[in-house]
């Protein structure tokens, strides 16, 4: 990597702190990913963007920023990329998937809050994360009660912080609320940037993300292949870039690999043997470089065939209807796609649980993986649910608490070997 010092010191990083977080996250992708075998060629792509995440792809957002567009940073799929490129500005997400400066967070924040929780916070009080402090506006939203409790104190260290109201179920009032909620946004856009949104840049908007989401549905259609073409831990990855690169180039690198990939379908060469027992993984998001129980599900011969969490199925399917006449038509269209994510924030969420049969069923899986960050109480408690229908079913399932701590490494792969042996 290019000397990026002036840049991270511009941009308020704590050097030392950034050096081993960056050391850290070096190591862990040296041992995780670049171990794999049989990888396809294009990954190649990806490999360069997670070593050039800190560096180059800075750069490019504060040339962005120079030539006038906003970055706007946020933690939650429910932040409408659409409207973000509409306004002319570019959407990163805040990854929160490591643990940094514990005890300053724990002077702020409750122990028992979840590690996604307490990892923007200590990326924010440890001055590590370069999105965060290149983005012009950081965006919350009122999901949990953790987050929303939270953003109470962060929005006093954050100045650039922007809050959006978050409707608890699917009744015509919550989609009310998230109408007034995205039309708030983009009134706030326009005020940030001085542009007046038209139907035409809505339209624009809504092209590229439907791309981005066709190339990764596309992706995951060809996870279904028996030998798996990809890994799990591969394909994880590429969804987690998904909200950091440029959106169009993201695109066309992913359909290449896609290219790649039908061809290794075609011929039956896997990344991961033939037969391997096949795991969809199901719960709360993934965010970069939070791969622990991926590699412990692979390192004990499984392949994770597809992802029911926001970094992944919950967050990318469903693409957004472009054909309304008018710009308000559009932005009901963009409520319309965005109200069907089944978070567990809301309440009943029976839906999530047909969509984890569902995808059971399309990628030919033996069992379900759930995966609970310790204290998320919506995911959690609806684990139990999830588990007594799927068994319903006959389909095997292993709930997993965690955090983003590596000493529960050893109990977890007892686990897991002991599920991927069963299934
Ligand atoms: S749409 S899943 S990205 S809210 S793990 S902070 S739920 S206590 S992240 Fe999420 Fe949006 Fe929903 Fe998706 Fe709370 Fe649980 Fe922590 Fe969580």
């Amino acid at each position: 990597m290019a000397d990026y010092t002036k840049m991270w010191t511009d941009l308020g990083l704590n050097l030392d702190n950034h050096d081993a977080l960056l050391a850290n996250l070096g190591g862990a992708y040296q041992s995780i990913f670049m171990t794999q075998e049989n990888r396809p060629a294009g990954m190649g792509y990806f490999d360069f963007v997670m070593s050039e995440a800190h560096g180059l792809r800075i750069q490019e957002l504060r040339e962005e920023q120079e030539a006038g567009r906003k970055i706007i940073g946020s933690f939650c799929v429910f932040v409408p990329e659409e409207i973000v490129l509409a306004a002319g500005c570019t959407s990163v997400g805040l990854c929160s998937g490591a643990d940094f400066a514990q005890e300053e967070v724990e002077k702020v924040l409750p122990r028992n809050t979840c590690s996604l929780i307490k990892s923007f916070f200590g990326f924010s009080l440890g001055k590590v994360c370069p999105y965060m402090e290149v983005s012009d506006l950081i965006v919350g939203e009122n999901t949990c009660d953790g987050k929303k409790k939270a953003f109470e104190t962060f929005k006093e260290m954050v100045p650039n912080f922007y809050q959006m109201d978050m409707p608890q179920n699917k009744a015509p009032m919550g989609r009310k609320l998230l109408t007034h909620e995205y039309k708030a946004f983009l009134a706030k856009l326009e005020e940030m940037t001085g542009k007046k949104i038209s139907k035409k840049d809505l339209q624009e908007g809504i092209a590229i993300v439907n791309a981005k989401r066709a190339a990764l549905s596309r992706l995951a259609i060809l996870r279904a292949a028996d030998p798996c073409p990809i890994s799990g831990l591969d394909a994880l990855l590429i969804n987690q870039i998904a909200f950091l690169d440029n959106p169009a180039r993201f695109t066309e690198k992913l359909n290449a690999l896609c290219d790649e990939l039908d061809v290794l379908v075609k011929e039956k060469k896997g990344a991961i043997a033939e037969k391997a027992p096949r795991v969809i993984i199901s719960g709360c998001p993934m965010a970069i470089p939070n791969w622990k129980v991926p590699a412990v599900i692979e390192a004990a011969g499984a392949v994770i065939v597809g992802e029911e969490s926001c970094i992944g199925e919950r967050g990318q399917r469903n693409a957004t209807d472009d054909s309304a006449e008018t710009l308000d038509g559009l932005i009901d269209a963009v409520v319309d796609r965005y109200f069907k994510i089944d978070c567990a924030v809301f309440t009943p969420n029976q839906e999530r649980v047909e969509h984890i049969k569902e995808m059971t069923k399309n990628y030919n899986a033996d069992g379900v993986i759930h995966y609970g960050l310790q204290f998320c109480q919506p995911y959690i408690m609806e684990s139990f649910s999830v588990e007594k229908t799927l068994e319903k079913d006959g389909i095997s399932v292993l709930r997993l608490e965690t955090d983003y701590s590596q000493e529960d490494m050893g109990q977890l792969s007892t686990r897991v070997e002991a599920f991927v042996e069963i299934i």
